[in-house]
């Protein structure tokens, strides 16, 4: 079979196609429609699904400046609230840290990701953007190229899609990562061996801090989202299914590892989302192959521990478009050049918090477990490691 028998007719063009509807596409898109850069968005879920899918919160003080810079934060600045407390629940004891009073002093904003994906696509479309729902991207071809073409499935069937550059932002299963030619890029991979049970409760949160709970029986969290709705962590086995334990026993779980007897009840209410989350991390260096670029969980992926992916897709956003506002109205390749090396370099920081985050809350071997005590006596005790808990807790 030839190629022309394969790929549908071409029909459609922009200069950048932006593959996923998530902050990362949506940041690009926003950024390059204010550039006037000809783009389009291409999202396999539906508007709805978009907006409603509840992942991260806490938004690093950086993020929030990106936002305001390019006039993005009106609604997180409106109903998001200022967070800078985390409260550590262990064998040993408990102790609070106000990371306002320590490194930079700067703060979290909690706003749901999934309300402020909602506030990108309506300033996108306010702005005359254009997003293609139920759209999947099933290919990037001769990415290698600068003519790359994106094949796609949609409402109107399958389609083709002609562009200058491809900007994948469609998380880590998407068809920029799977569009890579063997060899083009290195993937370096990380698995926590440990999975956690993410809970979405319509219930307030119990404690004014991010709670961390550790404790013989695993890891447990609470994180604030909205006055009405709070997330918790539960580790849990490594392919446990996330409907085993009712409500009922998740609540006990929960009140049992997070000490409840000694620090009062937590709120409890309907859980209305579960899903086990494996704690696993990758890079993909470079995030470049020809015209294809990689962004936000494509790029690199990080486990929740230190809720730092919906931070590094909204920079690495910022900084792919500069990059190719520079190049197409300008000619200037310095930006797109320095793109996989500057990203990576934010990517590589938040990687090694987050992995000093994984270790801090889990119990494993007797002997990391000795460490990991060791550690925390150390965050509690010592005010430079605070110090350095804050800069990188809050930053990206
Ligand atoms: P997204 O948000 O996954 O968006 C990708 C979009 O691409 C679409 N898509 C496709 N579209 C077209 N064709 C295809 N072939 C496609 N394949 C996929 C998808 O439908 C989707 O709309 O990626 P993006 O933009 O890179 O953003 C990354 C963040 O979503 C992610 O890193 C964070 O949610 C991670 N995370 C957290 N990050 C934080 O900074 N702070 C947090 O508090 C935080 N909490 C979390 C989290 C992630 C979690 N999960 C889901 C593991 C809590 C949880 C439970």
């Amino acid at each position: 079979m030839t190629e022309s028998q394969i790929i549908p007719a071409v029909r459609n063009s922009a200069d950048v196609l932006i593959l996923g509807a998530g902050p990362a596409g949506l940041v690009l898109g926003n950024l390059l429609l204010a550039a006037g850069v000809d783009c389009v968005v291409l999202e396999r879920a539906t508007a709805e699904q978009v907006e409603s899918r509840s992942r991260a919160g806490f938004l690093a003080a950086n993020t929030v400046r990106v936002l305001e810079r390019h006039g993005l934060a009106e609604g997180l600045r409106r109903h998001g609230r200022e967070h800078a407390l985390c409260e550590f629940r262990t064998e040993d004891g408990s102790f609070r840290l106000d990371y306002s009073a320590l490194g930079r002093g700067e703060r979290h904003t909690v706003y749901p990701q999934h309300e402020l994906v909602a506030d990108l696509l309506a300033q996108y479309r306010r702005a005359g953007g254009q997003v293609r729902f139920g759209t999947e991207a099933l290919a990037v071809l001769d990415a290698g190229t600068d003519r790359p073409r994106v094949t796609t499935d949609g409402p109107e069937g399958p389609a083709g899609w002609r562009a200058r550059y491809v900007a994948g932002c469609d998380g880590r299963h998407g068809a920029a990562r799977r569009s890579l030619p063997p060899g083009s890029v290195r993937r370096h991979r990380h698995d926590h061996g440990v999975s956690w049970l993410g809970l979405l409760a319509e219930a307030p949160p119990s404690l004014d801090a991010v709670g961390y709970a550790v404790h013989g029986r695993g890891f447990a969290g609470h994180m604030a989202r909205t006055p009405a709705l709070t997330r918790y962590y539960l580790q849990c086995e490594r392919g446990s299914s996330p409907g085993a334990l009712p409500d009922e026993r998740v609540w006990e779980e929960l009140e049992l590892r997070m000490r409840a007897e000694e620090h009062g009840p937590l709120h409890r209410g309907p859980i209305v989302h579960r899903a086990v989350i494996d704690l696993e991390s990758d890079v993909l260096e470079p995030l470049r192959h020809g015209s294809l670029f990689l962004a936000g969980d494509a790029a690199s992926l990080l486990s929740p521990s230190a809720a730092k992916g919906a931070n590094l897709a909204v920079l690495e956003a910022e900084l792919l478009a500069e990059g190719l506002i520079a190049q197409l109205h300008r000619g200037d390749p310095g930006g797109l050049d320095g793109y996989s090396r500057r990203s990576l370099e934010h990517i590589w920081r938040a990687q090694e918090f987050s992995h000093w985050m994984v270790q801090l809350l889990h119990r494993t071997t007797h002997f990391h477990d000795g460490l990991r005590r060791s550690r925390l006596a150390s965050l509690r005790g010592s005010r430079s490691l605070q110090d350095w808990f804050a800069e990188h807790y809050v930053g990206v």
